[in-house]
């Protein structure tokens, strides 16, 4: 690890903030970076203070004005070229990503390529930035909508995707017109430092100004600092809801822009009507995969009485067979929580969930021992619930799965909408009618609905977010990049005449 880190540009005591290729000292306690895989110190970061913030948010609107005349197609050729120096980092990012948040090495590499995959997207994109034009009521007139960059993108983005969420934003903020400036997670912040260098040697050499991309760290005050600034027109959080209630109402509280994707409690329908070979590796992977630590993670599972006793015994077999260890080993499938606050997370849900009348049909447990000794790594569990307990309408960051069993489906669309969060939802069914009441304006509440798919790993090309709780926003493909943009709508009178709108007279 050590040679990656190196060929990477992190050392063991870097600094933390940065315009570009220009690096500032901060000042404060270090912020230290300990890897969920081992336990180790892997690195010490100087966080931000307030003079680096400054000097950033400065730099960052100085560019602005540089950045925004570059044509969009020309940017999108500098993202496509960011896009190439991620395939060309590849491995060692993803060594990263897995080493630094814990989850799997394939996962790491999966994350490294969602972030070349929406570098693809946005350079298309940049010549797609279109505005609609409309015919006038007036004789002789055109009228028509154009969008305009916003100016600085701040970019709050959480541990669990260390890297991947800041690409979705930023890349589509560039194309767009926009300088960005992003705060990563106090618990990821050298996956952070490590994605800074490749993407600022890319804008060196294309001659980009300092400032187009720059990098801040710390921890809640300094989210707060950027969502209280009103230089910063646009704040893109991602993260709990507990976050992003908080940077909603202090931007709202200034007339400013925020795009939320904040925590998730999917579901996934399983009908007497599944098929159950696709229904199952959906479920674990859902349940399980990166330690249920995704916001797409799917944490209850609502089945359909006739097949709930055999999909049960068949979900307990498969956990059975999960490999718990090293991320880093392609063997196992789950590896550590983030810190040991996840894991006391975890140990407290366990406990409400059997204080509120859940029964677990897999314990869960922390794992101890050789290779466990971080003290980090859990075991997935399952608990079968009546009905929604408090601890099932909660988001816990790991992964516990809790099972309820329904007889209709209108009972188990009820029943998955019945939590204060809206992100991602599915439907195992090959009933047609099942799949498009699900998927009706009467069907799943949330932002992302999949029939015969998992609640996880959601394509970049699509809109990204969710409803309620979730926040709202939307990021990543389709028509995300509107959020990024300002659109004018623009008259021009080519008459000699000024002919009013409404049929209004106003004779001199
Ligand atoms: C997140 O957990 O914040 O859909 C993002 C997925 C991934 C992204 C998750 N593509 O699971």
């Amino acid at each position: 690890m050590k040679e990656i880190l190196a060929q990477l540009g992190i050392s063991s005591q870097n600094k933390g903030t940065s315009t570009g290729n220009h690096w500032l000292a901060g000042s404060g306690s270090e912020l230290e970076s300990f890897s969920p895989v081992d336990g180790q110190l892997i690195a010490t970061v100087q966080p931000t203070d307030d003079a680096s913030y400054n000097n950033v948010v400065n730099t960052a609107l100085e560019a602005y004005t540089t950045w925004r005349t570059f044509p969009a197609p020309k940017r999108g050729e500098i993202v496509r070229q960011i896009g190439d120096a991620l395939r060309a980092n590849k491995t060692n990012l993803g060594k990263l990503v897995s080493y630094e948040m814990g989850k799997s090495l394939q996962e790491g590499y999966g994350e490294v390529q969602e972030m070349i995959d929406i570098c693809d997207f946005a350079v298309g994109l940049s010549r797609q930035l279109y505005g609609l034009t409309m015919h006038s009521e007036r004789p002789l007139h055109r009228m028509y909508e154009q969008w305009h960059p916003l100016g600085i993108t701040g970019i709050i983005s959480a541990f669990n995707f260390p890297v991947a969420v800041w690409s979705w934003n930023s890349a589509l903020a560039w194309v767009c017109g926009n300088v960005c400036i992003w705060k990563p997670s106090e618990k990821t912040p050298l996956c952070a430092i490590a994605v800074q260098h490749i993407v600022a040697e890319v804008f060196k050499k294309n001659d980009v100004p300092e400032g187009v991309c720059c990098l801040v760290q710390g921890g809640r005050d300094l989210g707060e600092k950027l969502a209280a600034d009103e230089r910063v027109a646009l704040v893109s959080a991602t993260g709990s809801t507990r976050m992003g209630k908080a940077v909603a109402q202090t931007v709202a509280a200034r007339l400013g822009r925020s795009l939320l994707e904040l925590g998730g409690n999917n579901a996934i329908i399983i009908s007497e009507h599944a098929d159950l070979g696709i229904a199952l590796p959906g479920a674990v992977f859902g349940a399980v995969g990166t330690a249920g630590q995704r916001c797409t993670t799917t944490r209850r599972l609502i089945i359909h009485e006739s097949v709930y006793e055999a999909f049960t015994q068949k979900l307990v077999k498969a956990y059975g067979q999960l490999r718990i260890g090293n991320p880093l080993d392609e063997h196992n499938h789950v590896g550590p929580l983030i810190d040991k606050d996840a894991v006391t997370q975890y140990l407290n849900a366990i406990e409400n969930c059997k204080q509120q009348g859940g029964r677990f049909v897999v314990e869960g447990a922390v794992l101890e021992g050789s290779g466990y000794e971080s003290g980090c790594y859990v075991k997935p569990c399952i608990a079968e619930v009546n009905s929604q307990l408090p601890v099932v309408t909660q988001e816990t960051f790991a992964p516990i799965l809790y099972l309820l069993k329904y007889k209709t489906l209108d009972e188990a669309i009820a029943l998955q909408n019945a939590v204060p969060q809206g992100l991602s939802s599915a439907i195992m069914t090959l009933n047609l009618r099942e799949a498009e009441q699900f998927l009706s304006y009467a069907g799943s509440d949330c932002g992302i609905a999949n029939v015969n798919i998992g609640t996880s790993g959601a394509e970049i090309g699509g809109a990204f977010g969710g409803e309620k709780e979730t926040g709202g926003g939307r990021e990543s493909g389709s028509d995300a990049w509107k959020a990024y943009m300002r659109r004018q709508t623009n008259t021009i009178n080519y008459s000699t005449q000024l002919p009013l709108a409404q049929g209004i007279k106003f004779d001199l």
